[in-house]
């Protein structure tokens, strides 16, 4: 099989909503020396954005999205510890969640992948979690860095309302960064947050920025 021809048919089984094939394709894929990166954003992430695209037409309703988020979530085992392989260790200790009353995590879970990856121990709070429980993990541990996904307009502004949670409540918040389809970096100026990622990439390298700033 040739590369484009693996990487059209690990977006035909995301589109499909294919449990079974979406991780066996990855397999094909690296066995055939795909790097990681490709895999995701050629193979899943090219087939997720047309899952969007039919989903926005409405051609796609919320059951084949759901199926679709459930294959890319069965690539996904087989994938992020290529992911994680291919980044160093280093030392710091990161909150992640998507805010409150949102329930897309599969963003979410990237971003804890690359993380990781990047040498932060995270502490995973899920979905749907409010303001309290951000500023809770922050108490209960010492915490480097919070990283908060949203995928709705409608809970764009409950990051702002932990961030405000955050600086409230702790002597020493630390920085947070958000992200997620609807979130821009003007946004997240007008916030406060310490930091924006356009992607999961491009999040844990700010990330791993405002950590060695701190020290
Ligand atoms: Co929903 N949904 N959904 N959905 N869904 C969107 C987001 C939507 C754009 C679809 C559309 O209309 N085209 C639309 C939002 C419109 C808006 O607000 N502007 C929408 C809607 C309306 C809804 C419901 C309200 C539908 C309804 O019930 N009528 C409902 C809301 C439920 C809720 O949350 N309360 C709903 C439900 C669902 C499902 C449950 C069916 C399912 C989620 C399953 C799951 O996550 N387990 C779902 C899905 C799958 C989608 C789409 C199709 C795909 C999202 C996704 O996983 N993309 C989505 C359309 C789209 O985005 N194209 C859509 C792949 C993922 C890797 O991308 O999460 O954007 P993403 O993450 C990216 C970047 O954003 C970034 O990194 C990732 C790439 O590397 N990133 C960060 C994300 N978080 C970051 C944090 C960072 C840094 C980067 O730092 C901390």
């Amino acid at each position: 099989m040739s590369t484009t021809a693996i990487l059209e048919s690990l977006q035909s089984a995301i589109i499909d909503g294919d449990e079974q094939k979406a991780p066996q394709f990855v397999q094909t894929a690296l066995a055939d020396k795909l790097d990681a990166q490709t895999i995701l954003e050629k193979g899943l992430l090219a087939g997720m954005a047309v899952v969007g695209q039919r989903f926005r037409d409405g051609d796609y309703f919320l059951p084949e999205v759901l199926i679709s988020a459930e294959a890319m979530k069965a690539a996904m085992t087989v994938l992020s510890p290529m992911l994680k392989a291919q980044n160093v260790k280093a030392r710091a200790t990161a909150v992640v969640g998507t805010v409150r009353g949102d329930l897309h995590d599969i963003g979410k879970n990237l971003v804890a992948i690359m993380l990781e990856g990047a040498g932060f121990e995270v502490i995973d709070l899920g979905v749907d979690v409010p303001p309290e429980k951000f500023a809770q993990a922050c108490r209960d541990r010492k915490v480097d860095l919070v990283a908060m996904s949203a995928l709705l307009t409608t809970t764009m502004p409950e990051m702002e309302s932990a961030i405000r949670m955050l600086q409230r409540e702790l002597p020493n918040p630390p920085p947070v960064i958000i992200g997620g389809a609807p979130v821009t970096q003007q946004y997240a100026d007008r916030i406060g947050a310490a930091g924006y990622g356009r992607d999961a990439a491009s999040g844990a390298e700010v990330a791993r920025g405002l950590c060695a700033k701190a020290g």
